[in-house]
């Protein structure tokens, strides 16, 4: 690690996301230009294809012997994260919201060590918002262009309540049936319910629809929570590496696992608070409850 220089890592992943925000603008995706992966609800464009290829090809001439993990060129079963320094590249973040035109896309770029994210660059390029981090050295917004905001946005965050003082993201994913669909019903039921009723009932739920977007609004105190499963290492590596460095956590998903994997698809991210928070995660694991996402 002594010799990776992660400030010359962090602006060329800058460079980059800019040049790809131009590619997202000016694609114009509609539905008849995009695939599906799974089902219908897992959409990809030709725009994520050839962002990265754009991304790929600049990072491999820059580090040739670094490692490399892209959404698009994923291959399961045979590409997998490792101890040595590696590229984390989701291209569009978001593509659903891409192809309706609804503002919350980004590029996410992570970069990991030994699979620790070290540094993170996320990019939304319809609202020119840039969340950045660098391990050790504090995470950051930028907002067009303008001044550079250390994240979390509020210099005391309050203390973390119960769920009930909650604004948590979760998403419905692209799994509509079977285990996960009801595991997240479920949770989103008992979220939402009133305490009578033996729900958590928080503020309310905010359904993003890009993981990497989820995790900078944690970092930034704007949610306090994240849930969700069924994600990939390049939805959140760059996110978790901008999230930690604002004071925030990364637990699993599902209950019991405080150390999870980058790759490890089941994620819990919580703002970073003067209390801690151990009560919130302990307390979102009672929601989970015993049924398990399984990924
Ligand atoms: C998406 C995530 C989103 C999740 C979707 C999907 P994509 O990534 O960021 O939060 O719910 O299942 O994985 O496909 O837009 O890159």
């Amino acid at each position: 690690m002594a010799d990776i220089n992660l400030q010359e890592i962090h602006d060329l992943l800058i460079s980059i996301a800019h040049e790809a925000g131009k590619m997202m603008l000016t694609a114009t995706p509609s539905y008849l230009d995009s695939g599906t992966k799974k089902n219908s609800a897992d959409l990809v464009t030709e725009t994520d294809k050839a962002i990265e290829t754009m991304v790929s090809t600049r990072l491999q001439s820059s580090y040739p012997t670094y490692s490399f993990i892209g959404e698009e060129t994923f291959i399961s079963g045979e590409t997998v994260l490792t101890d040595a320094p590696t590229f984390i590249c989701d291209p569009v973040d978001g593509t659903t919201n891409f192809v309706h035109a609804f503002p919350a896309f980004c590029i996410s770029l992570g970069f990991t060590v030994n699979k620790i994210p070290s540094v993170g660059v996320i990019y939304n390029p319809f609202l020119d918002e840039l969340y950045t981090g660098i391990k050790g050295h504090g995470s950051f917004v930028t907002r067009h262009g303008g001044e550079k905001l250390r994240l979390p946005l509020k210099k005391e965050p309050e203390p973390l309540g119960e769920l009930s003082t909650c604004l948590v993201g979760a998403e419905w994913g692209s799994d509509r049936t079977g285990n996960n669909f009801d595991v997240r019903h479920q949770v989103f039921v008992k979220l939402c319910a009133a305490k009578e009723n033996g729900g958590a009932m928080v503020h309310s739920i905010r359904c993003v629809g890009s993981a990497a977007l989820n995790l900078a609004y944690v970092a930034a105190g704007q949610q306090d929570v994240f849930w969700e499963g069924g994600c990939w290492a390049w939805d959140v590596a760059a996110g978790w590496c901008i999230l930690v460095e604002a004071g925030g956590i990364m637990v699993s998903a599902n209950p019991g696992d405080w150390e999870p994997r980058v790759d490890g698809r089941v994620y819990l991210a919580v703002r970073g608070a003067p209390s801690g928070q151990k009560g919130v995660v302990e307390e979102f694991w009672g929601v989970v409850g015993e049924r398990r996402l399984s990924y």
